[in-house]
């Protein structure tokens, strides 16, 4: 009585739902690589690198606990591409008699899986992935009949399930939920920024590089040099790194842009944590006891921790709760296809070229970079949201739809219409300027606001507030825009709208193929 328990590229924990109810006297492990999940998009190759690597570590991790893996890799003749037609094989091979799959995190595998008690034969249990904190169902019953949805609610929700950050009597440690206004510093000049650890690869990541090399070379991004954590143990000491080096001054610099440095005071755990490495919970628990022992401060250890219980698991609840309307949800109606920068990075705005420089190295960019740089370019230009939504899933190490759509199409698109933030992360460059280097070495003037020289974030801003006036002019916390832009005389917003028009005139479109074959 043979039960198959696929394990899907996300699902890299020991205790997993599914391996923890199975006993593995009875049980087939199955793990593969499939040309439908590298090419649903068209990921940037040090993403599939990082997948492969951690499958294949964590393949060799269940055998050594003493569970048989049937792992079937990119270039195996039988295999059949697919994360169904290979649960069918598998089932036919062993003469399975079960399924126990954990639900896969993204919609569209999610509903794969429903298919396949049909496909195969045999009955199929699918578990809740209890690594989240918050179980989907439970976040619908929350967000039921909320006419606003409030990350800062469901986030004290989850401090008080946790119990993180809490006092004995229930009060929020530090006497306040949030620290925030704590959290706008940005780096003195010289200071020794730390670096993430860097982690030679390995006999398996080398043959998994060889593999990206030949068979993913058309993709985005640099594949070396490659450095990062592929295994539990790893993604534990790059933990241990973040908490001594960075943690403590995470909070105050949280929002700082300097060029030539990717990762400030970051953790750059997001891809440990999402491939399932690391548990978010447990690196939660890592940051309190820091911040118990006394080595960080109050603002450092909430904001690391509100990223994670608060911003993460929220940002999965709302992703399930509007798929799959939520990939084509277009509130401002833009339509620009995605500029060939995005892809390139040449441009002469800095904080651009910069981000996107760092985003082909690194397949990383920082909160900041990716929600006031790059996605609030595309949002003031008016650039197709499943266009841009589409770069972000491709580029990045950490991104799956789950995680990606909500944070591009919701918070950083506005094509929600509001439902995750409550205002269009908008800006001119002034916001840059405060808080990055970038602006001093660019070939625009930031304080400029029209014309051939002008920062062209400026006049897009205003361009974008003008556009968008029947949609936005009613929201709340644009009153100061629309009042400041009513101010303008007629004159002046027509030669705002003209050099913003100019602007928009010099962009070249994106080749199609970057992001989706076939396009
Ligand atoms: P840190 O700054 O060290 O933050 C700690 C952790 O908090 C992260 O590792 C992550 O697990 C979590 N976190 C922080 N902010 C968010 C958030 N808004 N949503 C969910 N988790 C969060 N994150 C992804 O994991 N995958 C994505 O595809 C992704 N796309 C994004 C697209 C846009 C437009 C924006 C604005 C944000 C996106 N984020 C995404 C959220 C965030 O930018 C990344 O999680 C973070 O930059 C990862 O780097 P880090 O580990 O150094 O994070
Ligand atoms: C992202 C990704 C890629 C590129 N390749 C694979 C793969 O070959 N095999 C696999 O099991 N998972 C892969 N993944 C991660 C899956 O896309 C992810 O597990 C699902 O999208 C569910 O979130
Ligand atoms: Fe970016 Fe404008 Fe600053 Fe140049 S001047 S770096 S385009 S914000």
């Amino acid at each position: 009585m043979t039960t198959i328990v696929p394990v899907l590229g996300d699902q890299l924990s020991l205790d997993l739902a599914s391996l923890r109810t199975t006993d593995p006297a009875d049980a087939v492990v199955l793990m593969v690589e499939v040309r439908e999940e590298t090419g649903y998009v068209r990921h940037h190759k040090k993403k599939i690198a990082l997948i492969f690597s951690a499958m294949r570590h964590f393949a060799d991790m269940l055998r050594q606990a003493g569970w048989t893996v049937d792992y079937v890799t990119l270039n195996d003749p039988a295999n059949r591409q697919s994360f169904t037609a290979e649960v069918v094989r598998a089932v036919e091979r062993h003469s399975a008699s079960a399924v126990r799959v954990v639900e896969g995190a993204e919609y569209r595998v999610r509903a794969m899986q429903d298919g396949w008690a049909k496909d195969t034969g045999v009955p199929v249990e699918i578990l809740d992935d209890d690594r989240f904190i918050c179980p989907i169902a439970e976040f619908l019953t929350w967000a039921k009949g909320r006419r606003e949805y409030r990350m800062e609610y469901f986030y004290r929700d989850m401090r008080r399930r946790t119990g993180l950050l809490m006092t004995d009597t229930g009060q929020p440690e530090g006497g306040q939920w949030n620290f925030d206004h704590d959290n706008r510093e940005t780096p003195p000049r010289g200071l020794n920024y730390p670096l993430p650890e860097r982690f030679e690869p390995d006999a398996i990541t080398r043959d998994v590089l060889a593999l990206v090399a030949s068979e993913f070379a058309g993709h985005f991004g640099d594949l070396e040099p490659f450095a990062l954590p592929v295994t539990r143990e790893q993604a534990l000491k790059a933990l241990d790194h973040f908490v001594a080096t960075a943690l403590p001054d995470f909070g105050r610099y949280e929002d700082a842009m300097i060029a030539g440095q990717e990762y400030l005071y970051h953790s750059v755990l997001s891809s440990s944590i999402n491939l399932g490495l690391l548990s978010p919970i447990e690196v939660c628990r890592a940051v309190q006891s820091a911040y118990e022992k006394g080595d960080v401060p109050i603002n450092s250890a909430e904001g690391y921790i509100r990223q994670i219980i608060g911003w993460r698991e929220y940002m999965r609840g709302m992703y399930w709760r509007d798929m799959p309307a939520f990939e084509s949800r277009n509130a401002l109606a833009a339509t620009r296809p995605l500029p060939e920068f995005y892809w390139t990075g040449e441009t002469d705005m800095r904080c651009m070229a910069e981000s996107v420089g760092q985003t082909k190295r690194e397949a990383y960019a920082h909160h900041i970079q990716r929600l006031m740089v790059l996605g609030n370019f595309a949002l003031i230009a008016g650039v197709d949201p499943k266009a841009i939504s589409d770069w972000f899933l491709v580029v990045y190490f950490d991104a799956y739809e789950w995680v990606e759509m909500p944070n591009v199409i919701g918070m950083s698109q506005f094509a929600d219409n509001g439902a995750i933030a409550s205002k269009p992360y908008a800006s001119t460059g002034a916001y840059i300027d405060r808080m990055s280097d970038y602006c001093g070495r660019c070939r625009y003037d930031v304080k400029t606001r029209v014309g051939p020289d002008a920062c062209p974030f400026n006049a897009l801003f205003w361009d974008f507030v003008a556009r968008n006036e029947d949609r936005l002019r009613g929201n709340g916390r644009m009153r100061n825009m629309y009042a400041t832009w009513d101010r303008f005389s007629d004159a002046s917003r027509a030669e705002i709208r003209a050099s913003a028009e100019a602007f928009l005139q010099t962009i070249e479109p994106a080749a199609d193929g970057w992001a989706r074959a076939g396009r």
